[in-house]
């Protein structure tokens, strides 16, 4: 069997696992099997940058990471990266902030990527790509005479071409994208935008499978949902709901109960419109008042940027102004963390909850959706609200979707939420489950894999170069 080599841009090394074992860890638990490599950055910055690989062996599994240097992660990871493709790919265009001295260490990192990698690879390995910070990996790994079988998903939305086209050298990256043999997307519209993309900007006809040639090398377009193992997610808050901060967070409790959001600290989650929605729901269904307490925990994330310290900052303000209008010196409606919280606690947390409220303004797929149906007691489940702009409300179509801009939408649906009937929440939690149940991580990955190795193996693939 053909070798897996995974590559992204952050490997979790498993000396520092635990508390964040981020989504990718997860979903790609089941498709790492010993033997297998995962190669990217170390998450250190250093003077000597890639010049050394880092290899950590556990449980067979082998992690090869190289440093960046200061200046390559500015441009590479929090200028473009972050700064420039992950507000286009949010269709945030006044966001976007392109510098092309970024663009080149975009390109020089993943070309130090490649370079690193060579030396590590074999004949017939699967090389599978992650991410929008590793676009031109492939490109990068062509140039250098690797004719493996690559592939590439991508864990944000794929934008319309009206929208691609605004990034400067947008025609390169959507090149890059072509010089994968599978590039994988969460949803058909993304796959969709993608493949308009290329008729529009290539002048080609990919059939109604996602297949298309480009320069002599063929391209498949597949939908893959990422999911979640639903089981082991329930096994975990069940134990963890007996658990002491599950208890601690009960006792806290008045007896209308708890609803909760959870997400990285990002403009892209919707935020500032669920604050504005929590103090409307509390406003237009004062009867709600101290019997309900909102607990949003937000985990910060890419500091470094303006746009998500004025994010946090506007937060800081709408909850003390919520608090300050509503509170009694009793009860807090909205309680707000800025950080992480460990997998299990969480789990506990999303069992203990009456009501999720998931309200992406843009989302690739957004896992705490999945994990929230997967956390609840089937006796007595609690509902799911989920912005109809997050890739999941594709497949999780039985919760309450809403428009994630209307915060009137989101504060009724609160309301809606909070006074339905057992019998409805089991219906729909039931529907909701069997989904969540059957699109597994480990279904992730087996159907990409089996895409990417079904392409065909010549030796000798000759164009392989000239995409590069
Ligand atoms: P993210 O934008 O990080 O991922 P999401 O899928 O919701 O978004 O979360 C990933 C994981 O982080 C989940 O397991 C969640 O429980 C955890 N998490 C989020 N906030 C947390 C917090 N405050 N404390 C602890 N854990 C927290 C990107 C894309 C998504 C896509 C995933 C996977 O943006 O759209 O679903 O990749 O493809």
């Amino acid at each position: 069997m053909a070798r897996l080599v995974v590559v992204s841009n952050r490997v979790p090394l498993p000396s520092e696992r635990g508390a964040k074992a981020g989504g990718l860890a997860v979903a790609l638990a089941d498709a790492l099997q010993p033997g297998s490599l995962w190669f990217g950055w170390s998450g250190r910055r250093s003077a000597r940058g890639s010049a050394t690989t880092h290899i950590q062996r556990s449980e067979g599994i082998t992690y090869a990471t190289i440093d960046l240097t200061e200046a390559d992660y500015q441009s590479f990871y929090v200028n473009f990266s972050n700064g420039a493709l992950w507000p286009l790919l949010h269709f945030r265009l006044g966001l976007l902030d392109f510098r092309s001295d970024d663009y080149d260490g975009y390109r020089s990192v993943n070309r130090q990527f490649a370079a690193g990698l060579l030396p590590l690879l074999r004949p017939d390995d699967l090389i599978w790509v992650h991410d929008y910070h590793m676009i031109p990996m492939a490109s990068e790994l062509r140039a250098l005479g690797v004719t493996n079988r690559i592939g590439f998903f991508l864990h944000t939305p794929f934008v319309p071409s009206s929208i691609f086209n605004a990034l400067p050298r947008s025609a390169e990256l959507l090149s890059n994208l072509c010089a994968y043999d599978v590039v994988g997307f969460h949803t058909r519209t993304y796959r969709a935008a993608f493949l308009d993309c290329v008729a529009e900007n290539l002048g080609l006809h990919p059939d109604p499978d996602g297949r298309f040639v480009w320069r002599g090398h063929s391209v498949r377009a597949i939908v893959d949902p990422i999911g979640i193992d639903a089981d082991a997610f329930a096994q975990r808050a069940i134990e963890s709901a007996r658990g002491s901060d599950a208890r601690l967070l009960r006792d806290s409790l008045s007896k209308g109960g708890l609803a909760i959001g959870v997400d990285r600290l990002d403009y892209s989650k919707g935020l500032i419109n669920r604050f504005e929605a929590i103090g409307r729901f509390f406003a237009n269904y004062p009867q709600h008042r101290r019997q309900v307490s909102f607990l949003q925990i937000a985990a910060r994330s890419r500091e470094e940027q303006g746009a998500y310290q004025r994010l946090r900052r506007e937060l800081d303000r709408i909850v003390g102004d919520t608090n300050g209008r509503y509170s009694e010196f009793d009860w807090t409606p909205l309680r707000y963390m800025t950080r992480a919280v460990k997998r299990d606690t969480l789990a506990g947390f999303f069992r203990l909850s009456r009501l999720a409220v998931v309200t992406p303004l843009r989302d690739g797929m957004n896992l705490v959706a999945k994990e929230y149906v997967a956390a609840q007691d089937p006796a007595d489940p609690g509902v799911l609200i989920l912005s109809r702009f997050a890739g999941a409300a594709e497949e999780l179509t039985e919760a309450l979707i809403v428009n994630p801009y209307d915060s009137d939408e989101i504060a009724e649906a609160m309301h809606i939420g909070l006074s339905m009937e057992l019998e409805e929440r089991r219906e729909r939690w039931q529907s909701l489950h069997k989904k969540v149940a059957a699109n597994t991580a480990r279904r992730f990955c087996t159907v990409f894999l089996s895409h990417l190795g079904r392409v065909d193996t010549q030796p000798e693939r000759p164009h392989l170069r000239a995409i590069s």
